[in-house]
């Protein structure tokens, strides 16, 4: 198995499932250029990570192979069967994260693509800023009074929260204020699996570089 990455991106919830299956696998981090590359884009025509190999099959999307890895490896633990009473929750959250919470970031990292007008970059990454924070009360509301997205046990769908969050803790209004999701996010910092991650790509999470 092979994952195409980049250091804190939400393709690093791919790798945390990797972790979690304990099975052998090859990371190899990549930057905007290769994503943009013609062998690359052979792989992924989006041009973006995470990008999944897996013998002969070649995976894309972030929802779409955490749920490939959930069904691939049941003993790991990913998240609900096929058929289990939360197997729906698992779509709403993976959905939820992809189509929602994560667009909402990109007006932020690459106002340049939501305008043409060179001097409105500020007010693109307000509204972006704006909408990340609606995102994010949903899913800190969904978690009181919970320990995870989606039952009483880690999933794919917290790995995948992992990174999105992170994100947010460099912005005036931080992950932190979102008790909830802060809390699942300093759990998550003390999993083997994400420590690992972080230390194969060079990083420390960025709830400690808060404290720091
Ligand atoms: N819908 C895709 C989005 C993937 C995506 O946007 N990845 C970002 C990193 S978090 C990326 O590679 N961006 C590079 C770019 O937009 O040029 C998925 O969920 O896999």
């Amino acid at each position: 198995m092979k994952l195409y990455s980049a250091p804190g991106t939400c393709a690093t919830a791919i790798h945390i499932a990797l972790e979690w299956i304990g099975e052998a696998h090859e990371v190899e981090h990549v930057g905007l250029k290769t994503m943009k590359s013609p062998d690359y884009l052979k792989l992924n025509p989006a041009g973006v990570v995470p990008t999944f190999i897996d013998s002969d099959q070649t995976l894309v999307e972030a929802a779409a192979i955490l749920l490939y890895l959930t069904d691939k490896y049941p003993g790991a633990g990913l998240g609900p069967a096929v058929g289990a009473p939360d197997r729906q929750e698992l779509y709403r959250w993976l959905t939820f994260l992809t189509a929602t919470l994560h667009p909402y970031f990109w007006p932020h990292f690459m106002p340049m693509r939501f305008t043409t007008d060179p001097h409105g970059h500020d007010a693109v990454k307000t509204a972006s800023r704006i909408l990340v924070d609606k995102a994010l009360t949903v899913i800190d509301q969904h978690l009181e009074g919970r320990e995870w997205l989606v039952g009483d046990t880690r999933t794919v769908a917290d790995a995948l929260l992992y990174p999105l969050a992170s994100w947010a803790y460099a912005f005036e209004k931080s992950t932190a204020a979102y008790a909830n999701i802060d809390r699942v996010i300093r759990k998550l910092a003390s999993d083997p699996a994400v420590i690992a991650m972080h230390e194969a790509q060079g990083s420390s999470p960025k709830v400690e570089r808060l404290a720091a």
